[in-house]
């Protein structure tokens, strides 16, 4: 028989290396998903809210780099989705939507100009195209035939492919499709982009006038184009520092490698851009929480090198940073290949400063200062981690600690949606790590954030994943801006505002009734709790009990 559309869209997916969807039933995607759970290449997860399956791609992307689906329905499944979407978009996660549509009897409201013909009709394509790479409303031959297309280039994408099926095209045969040809978007974008050499050329003028270089790298670098830089920067002692995105290619052990950067990192990164006198930017964004507001301030001493493959990312560092940015647009990996070749024909020196990255012994003591529980109970649970652990870190002062503790110790990768910054990402994410093969799995949540995606319990018990939970109760980070700029009225952050509460829960109880072994400490009880936590193959659950008044400190800046 031949296959429907459905089918051999989930075929052609399961041929360009997807193999996992996650989504919610609907009477518009059920086609879809059917295909996906019978394909016997392929599995589907139902999550309980669309936007964990956005988030759950994201977290199963930075786990195994392979790329995963989503499949929702028409109206509400597409409307919920859009926050997990839009993680991918900012974080350039390609994600594979496959979202429901009425029949094309009933898709008439573009038609009559009306808001809706059919039950739960809405426009997603078309909202969608926001915040995808590619966004397209399937009707027939020729818009499947595109899709196709894409489907069979999925290694170039960076972001969300989003792709709108009507119901009766899903259950209709295939018909004959072209047989797709292989190209690389790259190809088509390569105009304006800079030649290695001449990136080498223009980097090496600037590094024989440095003293103090940095080279600082974002999630846009590949653990292979790091390969190549790491061995660039031991052969020339050049200090590196990671954004929060590149935080798992940082090794505490390395000692260029100078930890982390950015508004809430501690101080040690932070005091080597103040004093820099170049940088050479790879493949990060330099945005507001990297950067800080005022930008002459942001590493003042020194010119910038931008090397990023997008030229729209460079015109805007071009307008942030003026005349102090020399922008290269090109990718990373011949860049970083060229200039570890440059390094090894050429054989030269070209500054003097060699050791300048090692005079801030003063600021591995501020680091010391600063730490209170709220990074010291992460620092131990991170410590505690092997380096195979991969761990999921929520929002708001929950997140800043993580990677403020992961900065301090020898701490496995941690993920985060670091452009949305969107509360209840960690648990949906570690489900997804946990789904693309991931045994150690840990999201680390506030109390608040981990409402958001609660519902999502009961996949994290059948993964094994361990939840870590800072209660402080309610949303910590909000409440020290309102200290900051609101007279300290806590409306709508705290359970005790006269007026404005938030409502009481235990998320410990919610957690027990999905069937996780859970339990609530205090912090100084860690120790004792920290091997059951971690018990191999067992779902666990772990509240820590934290002073509420407790604060993000950018130690050292
Ligand atoms: C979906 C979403 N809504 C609102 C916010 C704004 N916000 C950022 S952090 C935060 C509070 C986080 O509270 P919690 O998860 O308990 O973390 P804490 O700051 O207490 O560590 C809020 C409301 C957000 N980032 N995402």
């Amino acid at each position: 028989m031949m296959p429907s559309v459905a089918e051999q869209l989930i075929d052609q997916l399961a041929a360009s290396g997807v193999r996992d969807f996650f989504g919610v039933q609907g009477g518009a995607c059920a086609h879809l998903i059917r295909a996906s759970s019978l394909n016997e290449t392929t599995s589907f997860t139902p999550v309980l809210n669309e936007q964990a399956a956005g988030l759950c791609a994201h977290g199963y992307f930075k786990a195994t780099g392979r790329p995963a689906g989503a499949i929702v329905t028409t109206g509400p499944g597409f409307s919920n989705l859009v926050t997990g979407m839009l993680a991918c978009y900012v974080d350039r996660v390609p994600l594979v939507v496959l979202c429901g549509q009425v029949s094309s009897g009933l898709n008439l409201a573009s038609q009559f100009g009306t808001r809706m013909y059919g039950f739960q009709e809405i426009d997603h394509s078309s909202i969608a195209a926001h915040f995808s790479e590619y966004s397209i409303r399937v009707t027939g031959s020729a818009t499947l035939a595109k899709a196709m297309h894409l489907i069979t280039n999925l290694e170039v994408l960076q972001g969300p492919l989003f792709l709108e099926i009507q119901d009766d095209l899903q259950r209709a045969p295939c018909p004959a499709i072209e047989s797709c040809t292989k190209g690389t978007r790259m190809e088509t974008l390569s105009e304006g982009v800079t030649t290695p050499e001449e990136v080498i050329e223009s980097t090496l003028e600037l590094l024989q006038s440095s003293t103090r270089p940095v080279l600082v790298v974002g999630a846009g670098v590949t653990r292979t184009s790091f390969e190549f830089l790491d061995e660039w920067t031991a052969k020339e002692k050049i200090p590196t520092l990671f954004s929060w995105g590149a935080q798992h290619l940082f090794d505490g052990k390395i000692p260029l490698h100078q930890g982390l950067f950015g508004t809430h990192s501690p101080g040690r990164g932070n005091e080597l851009l103040r004093h820099a006198d170049l940088l050479i930017c790879m493949g990060v964004g330099l945005l507001q929480h990297q950067v800080g507001k005022e930008f002459p301030l942001f590493a003042p001493e020194a010119t910038i090198v931008y090397i990023n493959s997008d030229s729209f990312e460079c015109a805007r560092i071009s307008h942030d940073f003026s005349s102090r940015a020399n922008i290269i647009v090109s990718d990373c990996l011949p860049v970083a290949k060229a200039l570890l070749k440059f390094h090894e024909s050429q054989k030269i020196d070209y500054w003097p400063d060699h050791d300048w990255y090692s005079v801030d012994n003063i600021i591995s003591e501020l680091l010391t200062q600063h730490v209170h529980e709220g990074v010291s109970v992460l620092m131990e649970l991170l410590g505690s981690c092997s380096s195979e652990t991969v761990v999921f870190s929520d929002a708001g002062q929950t997140l800043s600690w993580t990677y403020q503790a992961a900065n301090l110790v020898n701490a496995p990768a941690v993920f985060s949606s670091f452009n949305l910054h969107t509360m209840g990402y960690a648990l949906p994410a570690a489900v997804g790590a946990a789904q693309g093969g991931q045994t150690s799995v840990i999201s680390i949540n506030g109390d608040g954030g981990l409402m958001m995606n609660s519902q999502e319990f009961p996949h994290a018990r059948n993964r094994n994943v361990k939840t870590f939970v800072l209660d402080n109760q309610g949303y910590g980070i909000i409440r020290q801006t309102q200290d900051d700029f609101l007279g300290g009225d806590y409306s709508g952050s705290s359970p005790f505002h006269p007026r404005s509460p938030l409502p009481e829960y235990d998320v410990l109880a919610l957690s027990v009734a999905c069937g996780i072994p859970s339990r609530r400490i205090q912090p100084d009880e860690l120790t004792e709790n920290l091997t059951w936590f971690l018990t191999e193959g067992e779902p666990r659950t772990l509240v820590v009990d934290i002073d509420p008044t407790l604060k993000v400190l950018g130690v050292g800046l």
